[in-house]
């Protein structure tokens, strides 16, 4: 089933000039990125986005990290595009992440981890919201 999820390549990849190679993955894998902008994020911004984090010890990390440097906030269309892209962005910690994907290519650590991805449906339908309106999206 053709699909929308939500995408951010962050400080980390931004700042090595990497969203072009980490686009090439994606479209590679199959995914149409079908919006994309690059913003400076906000602290409030950061911190909404990341509320579900807010309890877990590194949330204040993670606030500085996503605002210390551009991100590129993007929606990925195609089908099974939530499940896929996680699979193309390999897990959290980049030690633990598969050959070939994002976060083995390119990330440093599990902070500076290149590239976050929704993790539900409903989550990226929130997260896409926060970011874009219907009409930045072209599919
Ligand atoms: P994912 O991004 O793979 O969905 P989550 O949702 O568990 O992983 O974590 C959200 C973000 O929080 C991660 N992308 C990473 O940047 C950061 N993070 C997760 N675990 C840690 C940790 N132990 N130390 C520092 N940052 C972390």
């Amino acid at each position: 089933m053709t699909e929308r999820t939500f995408s951010i390549i962050k400080p980390d990849a931004t700042k090595r000039n990497l969203t072009g190679a980490i686009n090439a993955v994606i479209e590679g894998a199959g995914l149409r990125i079908v919006a994309q902008r690059r913003i400076q994020m906000t602290e409030d911004q950061a911190k909404k986005f990341y509320e579900v984090h807010a309890a877990r010890p590194f949330y204040g990390e993670l606030v500085e990290t996503m605002t210390s440097a551009p991100v590129v906030v993007q929606v990925l269309e195609g089908d099974n595009a939530m499940a896929k892209y996680r699979e193309v962005m390999g897990a959290t910690n980049p030690e633990q992440a598969a050959e070939g994907t994002i976060r083995k290519l390119f990330a440093l650590n599990v902070g500076e981890n290149s590239v976050h991805g929704s993790d539900s449906l409903d989550n990226a339908k929130l997260e896409i919201a926060q970011f874009f309106t219907d009409a930045d999206i072209v599919g």
